[in-house]
């Protein structure tokens, strides 16, 4: 497909995709953490990178922070650091999954201390938004236990709700929580907030600032992801994306590479709810790039998820309704596969061009000698990465 429709391109130009301050750390498994040449030290230098993307796709003006691991001494500076860099700064995460005092649960403890701590946190992190400007505090918890009758789960969901009754009140009138589900890890055996059931029946009893944020390699393998964007958009409380891909488990690699036609069948169900461009529902990346380069991982990310918006927008919703209409199982198949067969990056590039941006922003960046500059700058230090 040499061009796209003019409708479709300007949906493509209003899109923004959110980008993770801790992807431009190092990152691994259990196994290791591989160090790798120009790693950022600090969240100056992570949004300096993050800006990078920015500049080559114009598709990610804002960056997510990680607390503790974006702490800095003055948000207002850091949050000036990104304007002039032409980016912003986005959701504050939480972080109740690296503190000895949460071995056994945070904000579904049993000791209401160590509950007060963790509620504590999120106020912290609450102080932080107002700082950056932030709308969204994101909340993935840890939380579970790992042998039948090590908890009493059912007790759990009941002191997780006050809990986030206490976060959401603290709440500023523009502000908004979001709450991640994840089916299992670091927990074993129950997970307090294992699915989007369980976020939703937590977020709907707090109250319309309270949003499920859909992570997709949280699921179990075999889960009809798009099934779940379908009903949340339905029940009007899809908040946001973690979006990633995975083979197996949790493996946070390069949305869409796992698993293309998975992203495809997402978005068009995003399409078709009304939750493509609207402001209820943040499109963030959430991932790691263990073994390869960061900055052209991020870059990969972003356009594969432009990539596979423009072939969901290109679906020919006419003839699919009519197919569907009539029961012809097959053709409605089909014009599904149409869209997913077309091979849309030649229009991309051409209507890249034509915005000022590069045909190919991977060969761009990589001709930018921004790489081998932050490898040969930052010497010394201590890189960034989930553990430091
Ligand atoms: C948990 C998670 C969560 C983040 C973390 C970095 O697996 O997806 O969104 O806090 O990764
Ligand atoms: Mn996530």
């Amino acid at each position: 497909m040499s061009t796209l429709p003019a409708a479709i391109l300007s949906e493509l130009e209003l899109q923004s995709i959110e980008l993770p301050s801790w992807a431009f750390g190092n990152s691994g498994t259990r196994f290791k953490v591989f160090a790798t040449p120009g790693t950022p030290r600090d969240p100056y230098e992570k949004i300096a990178d993050a800006a990078q993307v920015h500049k080559y796709t114009a598709l990610a003006p804002t960056v997510a922070l990680h607390i503790p691991w974006d702490k800095v001494d003055s948000y207002d500076d850091l949050r000036t650091h990104a304007d002039d860099l032409g980016v912003s700064l986005g959701t504050i995460n939480s972080n109740t999954f690296q503190d000895d005092d949460y071995k056994f649960g945070a904000l579904t403890h049993e000791d209401p201390a160590v509950r007060r701590k963790a509620i504590d946190h999120h106020f912290e992190c609450i102080d932080i938004m107002h700082a950056t400007g932030s709308r969204d505090l994101k909340i993935w918890l840890a939380e579970g236990s790992n042998y039948p009758g090590q908890n009493d789960i059912r007790a759990r969901q009941d002191r997780l709700q006050d809990s986030l009754q206490q976060i959401y009140a603290r709440l500023g009138d523009e502000q908004r929580l979001v709450l991640e589900y994840k089916f299992f890890e670091p927990a074993f055996y129950h997970t307090d907030v294992p699915d989007w059931g369980t976020s939703y029946a937590q977020v709907a009893a707090l109250g319309d600032r309270a949003m499920v944020c859909l992570d997709t390699g949280h699921h179990a393998p075999g889960t009809n992801i798009e099934f779940i964007v379908m009903q949340l958009l339905r029940l009007g409380k899809l908040g946001s994306f973690d979006f990633n891909s995975r083979f197996y488990a949790d493996d946070d690699l390069i949305v869409g590479a796992a698993d293309p036609f998975q992203l495809f069948r997402i978005l068009v169900d995003v399409i078709r709810g009304g939750g493509l461009n609207n402001p209820d529902v943040a499109f963030m990346l959430d991932k790691c790039h263990n073994i390869e380069d960061k900055t052209p991982g991020q870059i990969r990310s972003v356009l594969n998820v432009q990539e596979m918006t423009a072939r969901a927008l290109i679906v020919d919703q006419d003839a699919l309704r009519a197919a569907q209409v009539s029961g012809d199982v097959l053709a409605a198949n089909a014009v599904l596969m149409d869209a997913f067969y077309t091979d849309v990056r030649p229009a991309l590039a051409e209507w890249r061009e034509s915005r000022g941006l590069p045909a190919d922003p991977m060969a761009a960046y990589a001709a930018s000698g921004y790489q081998e500059k932050i490898e040969a700058d930052r010497v010394g230090g201590v890189q960034a990465g989930w553990g430091a």
